[in-house]
């Protein structure tokens, strides 16, 4: 491309999905849609997350809205406005959130076929630090010959029909895989629309940098703590790994997707499961990285082959460059 035509001739979002459902000629339009919704849902948290240290300014000076509230939480605050902008995009009929116990069913008038998991603000321990922080989705279409119900959500990663994740960072950044490779959006706030900026991300197949919580080293099982060690004191001759962890998984994936390396959140002694959520987190996380040639591991099997039988169970994750991953999983194996 030359650069003065990407300049001029801007390939939003809405016009990358517009083209790219163009080649499915049964599509009508559903998933555009649905995508639009889920874009206003991150525009606005973007600009909550934006405004959270002056709020606090704000409610210092004794400033409440309009209701007579206190402010709201952020997290609580992106919840209440993804849940709206899903259900009015009428495309919807199940509703997944971190932040909610049960499932959402969409009332029959509202109803479409589509069925979002997401968490609608990642890392949240991470926002009066101002580190980066996140939106997580997922969406599975679910068929309309019967009444939705909880078994529809409950299905393998692998059937997902797009998946991505937007990072509130220095820059906002949406990536997006709707099954055909990934793609990466970056807000120009002067148009307020995502703009295509990462086309066609591809993960480097090896990766100098490992991200994990090492504090939970004490509890591993044997095989990270083998993977650890080798990265810190490799016995080939070769150059430690770098270690990055933000403790942000938007912006934990998001540079191992960009830069190449391993994010693992495995089990351990305390967490025989891990931390992180099989629907929302661990899912679409699996989904881009496969997409972009990389690799998911549980400990066990592939990620997206996980059948899940608890909305808000949990899983151990290996996840990143084709050939790290590839390496945890001979480590699994050598030890069953
Ligand atoms: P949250 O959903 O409560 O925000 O927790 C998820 C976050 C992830 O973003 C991150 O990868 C992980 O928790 C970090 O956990 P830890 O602090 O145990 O390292
Ligand atoms: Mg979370």
């Amino acid at each position: 491309h030359n650069a003065d035509a990407l300049r001029t001739d801007l390939m939003t979002i809405t016009r990358f999905v517009l083209n790219e459902q163009s080649k499915h000629p049964e599509s009508r339009g559903d998933f555009s849609i649905l995508l639009s919704h889920i874009v206003l849902g991150c525009k606005f948290v973007c600009s909550a997350v934006n405004k959270a240290g002056l709020a606090k300014l704000i409610g210092l000076a004794g400033e409440t809205n309009i209701q007579g509230e206190e402010q709201k939480k952020l997290d609580v605050l992106s919840n209440e406005v993804f849940v709206k902008a899903l259900i009015s995009s009428g495309r919807t009929c199940i509703l997944v959130s971190e932040e909610e116990e049960d499932a959402t069913f969409v009332e029959p008038s509202k109803r479409g076929k589509y069925c979002v998991v997401f968490d609608p603000l990642d890392g949240s321990s991470n926002i009066d630090c101002g580190v980066s922080i996140g939106t997580i989705f997922g969406i599975y279409a679910v068929k309309d010959d019967h009444e939705p119900t909880i078994e529809d959500v409950l299905k393998p990663g692998n059937n997902m029909v797009a998946a991505g994740y937007c990072m509130y960072g220095s820059s906002c950044t949406l990536v997006l895989s709707t099954g055909t490779g990934v793609n990466g959006f970056t807000l120009d706030p002067s148009l307020g629309e995502f703009i295509l900026t990462h086309p066609d991300i591809k993960i480097p197949k090896k990766g100098n940098i490992y991200s994990v919580n090492e504090g939970n080293a004490k509890n591993w099982d044997n095989p990270t703590a083998t993977y650890v060690e080798k990265c810190k004191f490799p016995k080939d001759g070769s150059s430690p790994k770098s270690l990055r962890y933000i403790g942000s998984m938007v912006a934990d994936v998001h540079r191992t997707l960009l830069y190449g390396g391993i994010f693992l959140y495995p089990a351990d002694k305390k967490s025989p499961n891990g931390k992180l959520r099989v629907l929302y987190e661990v899912f679409p996380m699996s989904f881009l990285m496969e997409q972009a040639g990389g690799q998911a591991f549980t400990g066990k099997e592939r990620a997206l082959d996980l059948i899940p039988t608890k909305l808000h169970e949990r899983s151990p994750i290996f996840l990143g460059s084709y050939d790290e991953v590839e390496e945890i999983k001979n480590l699994y194996a050598a030890e069953a």
